[in-house]
């Protein structure tokens, strides 16, 4: 295999000739496309600066102060830090630019001045810090992969059993690590790493010792690969430890190629112009395809490949909705994994795991998929997938999996057969942790048994939520559609019968006069729970309020001790006792919320209110130019995960508000 040409301590000299050359062009690149505050110079490039993040396929990472600081592969592996400084110094960063999706920085450390370079192309990673200074130096790294843990450190051992996971270190070369002897990775490095392998984990040090002149780098590569394919991999090291570079200018051209598809849906307003470039980086850059998974066939879009690494349902039909604009295949891609993940009995599920161990363990599920379904927005998907031009097949698959889903909810979600479905369990509502579950999780826990028998599996008192009827009111209207066109006028009837069912029923349990407002019910008794939410407003979005009603929510809406906080639409109204600005579904903002709220008072007439709402979350978005998980309604502080999938529903209204 002559490992011990390739990982010798030093790179040849040619090799690192063209090394320095590639840097010397590339270092002319990015002075003639970074401008100063970060904005975009060229028309193909987004520049940002600052930037840490990079993403492959299965792979993400974080820039730390010197090194990665935070790596991960699917579901597969992690690692914090995967490369770093043993020795803590004074890190000086004299520049830092992130050029489409590579990150470039020029770091002082105890007065020795270099290039540091990150950049991920598909399942390949590679780290690079270059000298240069003439003087020689010592430079001492540490380095860590362990197995994925989803931020639990307990389930590492536990995973590490269920896959089979083993670490090996491979002399001359690095390590290697292998998760149910299907998903592999390798590690490798320009000088010898120093591993020691325990059960579910391995760390190594790296003394790099880099001599007199500019010429001396030190260049550290992770490596994806599939059971079979371990010799590719190995060759693959061997091209990029001699041509570092060519990682970054494949990112280059993959990033130019998307932000050159998106240029042709024209111009947008110029305040949003950076952050409609970024977001579309960030929806594209979230696509993953992952092989050999039996059921995730085809690529789909993970929410933040920094922290939600598999496929939702409702992410996945936000995410559909927003390709649709660009991409009718890609957004049809996106919905595909999910109808095939249907079970036998109709329902949908909550969502697709890469790691069937992980749902087990979280679930204790022998499956991909848990017990659970999610809330049911797919139908809107495929109304603008519908909308935007589809085949025929498409209608007709969406057709047949829309249709046993509402059968399932039927039969498996509304107990009490007023056509009113219920939520039972908190996480297949998506608001996880919201206000409006509490009371209902405290009632099941009073009485289990009771619930029990009333749905099997279920882990809150069953709840006929607000939005969760509007959404099942527009799949039905959906079906209709769909049924027209396919030709089963029976069958739209049918569905025009069912909505029109829910969504008087709607009206008449869930609309609260003397508050103006919609509020979720119990299942058993119909009781209002009188927490105020956003939900509310999906009202509006599905047209099921009247005038007055309308009117009123928006009083709620435009009022700052409520819903129009620094970012708006906290999800649970900020005068509720239990508002906290930073808390998870109980007070941050998510854009979902706002997506729904802006095309619902669209739909009533409030062009202003709309609008103004839109121009409030965009210019916090805009001005840290961030497209986040959520958001702090107080503060607006960008909160959770980084590039988030569903944020990017914002394009849709910058698209709207540019041609307005
Ligand atoms: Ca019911």
């Amino acid at each position: 295999m002559g490992w011990t040409k390739l990982f010798s301590p030093r790179l040849k000299i040619t090799e690192l000739l063209s090394t320095i050359l590639g840097l010397f062009v590339i270092n002319l690149l990015y002075t003639a496309l970074h401008s100063p505050r970060g904005g975009v110079v060229g028309e193909d490039a987004l520049i940002l600066s600052g930037k840490r993040e990079v993403v492959g396929n299965l792979m993400a990472a974080q820039l730390g102060d010197v090194g990665v600081d935070f790596f991960s592969f699917g579901e597969y592996f992690e690692a914090r830090p995967l490369i770093t400084l043993a020795e803590r110094g004074r890190v000086e960063v004299r520049e830092h630019a992130w050029v489409n999706g590579a990150t470039r920085r020029i770091l002082g450390l105890g007065g020795v001045e270099f290039e540091e370079c990150l950049a991920l192309h598909g399942d390949v990673l590679v780290y690079s810090l270059v000298k240069l200074s003439d003087e020689p130096v010592m430079l001492r790294f540490r380095g860590s992969l362990q197995v994925f843990s989803w931020s639990n450190p307990n389930f590492r051992k536990i995973m590490a059993e269920l896959a089979n996971v083993s670490f090996r270190a491979l002399r001359g070369l690095g390590l290697e690590a292998s998760y149910r002897n299907t998903y592999k990775i390798y590690l490798a490095s320009t000088h010898p790493m120093n591993i020691s392998v325990r059960t579910a984990e391995a760390t190594y040090g790296i003394d790099v010792e880099l001599g007199e002149g500019k010429i001396h780098g030190f260049t550290f590569v992770a490596i994806g690969a599939i059971a079979g394919e371990e010799e590719e991999a190995l060759e693959k090291i061997r091209e990029i430890m001699r041509d570092p570079l060519s990682v970054r200018g494949r990112k280059y051209a993959q990033v130019k190629g998307m932000l050159e598809r998106v240029r042709k849906l024209g111009e947008v307003k110029p305040e949003y112009a950076l952050l409609w470039k970024y977001m579309w980086y960030v929806i594209l850059s979230n696509r993953a395809h992952i092989r050999r998974h039996p059921v995730l066939k085809r690529p789909f879009t993970m929410p933040s490949k920094f922290a939600f690494r598999h496929q939702w349902l409702w992410d996945s039909a936000f995410h559909a909705i927003v390709l649709s604009m660009l991409d009718i295949h890609a957004a049809e891609e996106e919905l595909l994994n999910i109808f095939e993940a249907q079970k036998p009995d109709g329902r949908i599920p909550h969502e697709i795991f890469l790691s069937k161990e992980f749902c087990k363990l979280f679930w204790k599920v022998d499956d991909y998929s848990p017990w659970t379904t999610q809330p049911p927005v797919i139908a809107i998907a495929v109304d603008y997938i519908v909308k935007r031009g589809t085949s025929r097949d498409f209608v007709r698959r969406a057709f047949e999996a829309l249709d046993s889903y509402d059968r399932w909810f039927r039969e498996r979600r509304d107990a009490d057969g007023d056509q009113l479905m219920a939520y039972v369990d908190y996480l297949e509502s998506g608001w996880d942790d919201s206000v409006r579950w509490d009371e209902p999780i405290a009632m099941f826990e009073r009485n289990p048994e009771h619930y029990k028998r009333l749905y099997g599996d279920i882990r809150m008192a069953p709840v006929e939520a607000v939005d969760l009827n509007c959404y099942i009111y527009i799949q039905r209207r959906v079906l209709a559609k769909l049924a027209e066109e396919l030709g089963l006028e029976d069958r739209a009837k049918e569905y025009v019968r069912l909505a029109k069912e829910t969504g008087a029923k709607v009206r008449e349990y869930m609309w609260d006069a003397e508050t103006g407002f919609f509020y979720d019910i119990t299942e058993e008794g119909h009781e209002q729970t009188k927490v105020k939410t956003p939900a509310a407003f999906v009202a509006l979005y599905a047209g099921l309020a009247s005038k007055e009603q309308a009117e009123r929510l928006v009083e709620h809406l435009l009022n700052p001790k409520e819903f129009w906080t620094t970012f708006p639409l906290p999800s649970v109204s900020a005068d509720d006792p239990k508002y906290d600005p930073r808390g998870y579904w109980r007070g941050r903002s998510w854009l979902n919320m706002v997506w729904f709220a802006y095309w619902g008072l669209k739909r009533y007439g409030f062009e202003r209110e709309a609008r103004m709402l839109a121009e409030k979350a965009l210019s916090i978005m805009s001005e840290s130019l961030s497209c986040n998980e959520n958001y702090n309604s107080l503060t607006g502080e960008p909160l959770g995960a980084p590039d988030y999938g569903w944020s990017t529903l914002m394009l849709d209204i910058i698209k709207d508000l540019s041609e307005g």
